[in-house]
């Protein structure tokens, strides 16, 4: 609490932007959606500089997609496809800068950190092996050799389980452990969603 009140960073402020995300027609809202990844970077960076390489990649990604937001007025994910597809698939793929292309990104690292989270949860204490697992089962697939080793090597510092529900500062760790109960289903909500339009497009293996 008083952490709190000092400003401090919290995760809960990930779990109320992502459970802010979703709309009553099940759209994706972009500015929570940022400023839940901007809350998950600030956490991967509290973690330490053997993750900045990840940090910054995210970071890249996130000021991006919020340029073309505030240039284009995305509201939505939803929104966001429609208005890039607009001009052709063709035209669509060939952008290295699109903001589908560049959610793609994230959108795969958000099904990692459920897993992760998943795993965190089930009261593991192997936070790497967890961490590894997620990573495998999700993100690798789309990583070159040299990413994947980067990433497994990175995974190595982790903090333990203890360290980690303490830096997400929500308290002792059974509340920690029962906030994330509490957002994983957020998180696998906007997951489905984004999964699910991006299917519809045709837009899951945007290079
Ligand atoms: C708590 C430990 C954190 C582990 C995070 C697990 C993710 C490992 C990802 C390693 C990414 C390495 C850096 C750059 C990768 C980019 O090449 C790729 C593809 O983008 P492209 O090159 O096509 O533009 N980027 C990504 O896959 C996005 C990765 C975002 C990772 C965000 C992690 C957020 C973690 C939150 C921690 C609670």
């Amino acid at each position: 609490m008083a952490a709190a009140a000092a400003g401090a960073f919290s995760l809960r402020e990930v779990l109320d932007a992502f459970r802010r995300c979703v709309t009553e027609q099940r759209e994706v809202l972009l500015e929570p959606y940022l400023s839940g990844w901007r809350g998950l970077i600030r956490f991967l960076q509290s973690l330490g500089t053997v993750f900045s390489f990840i940090s910054k990649d995210a970071v890249a990604k996130v000021t991006l997609l919020e340029g073309h937001c505030q240039r284009q007025r995305f509201v939505s994910l939803q929104s966001m496809v429609e208005q890039e597809l607009a001009a052709g698939p063709a035209a669509l793929r060939a952008r290295p800068d699109s903001g589908c292309r560049t959610v793609l990104r994230l959108h795969r690292a958000l099904r990692w950190l459920q897993l992760f989270l998943e795993g965190l949860r089930s009261g593991d204490p192997r936070t790497s092996v967890l961490c590894t697992d997620a990573y495998d089962a999700s993100l690798a697939a789309h990583h070159p050799w040299v990413v994947r080793k980067a990433a497994r090597l990175a995974f190595c510092a982790l903090p333990s389980r203890e360290a980690f529900l303490e830096v997400m500062n929500v308290g002792p760790p059974e509340e920690a452990v029962a906030m994330l109960g509490e957002a994983i289903p957020y998180i696998g909500d906007v997951y489905g969603i984004t999964q699910e339009l991006f299917e519809r497009h045709k837009l899951l293996d945007l290079p």
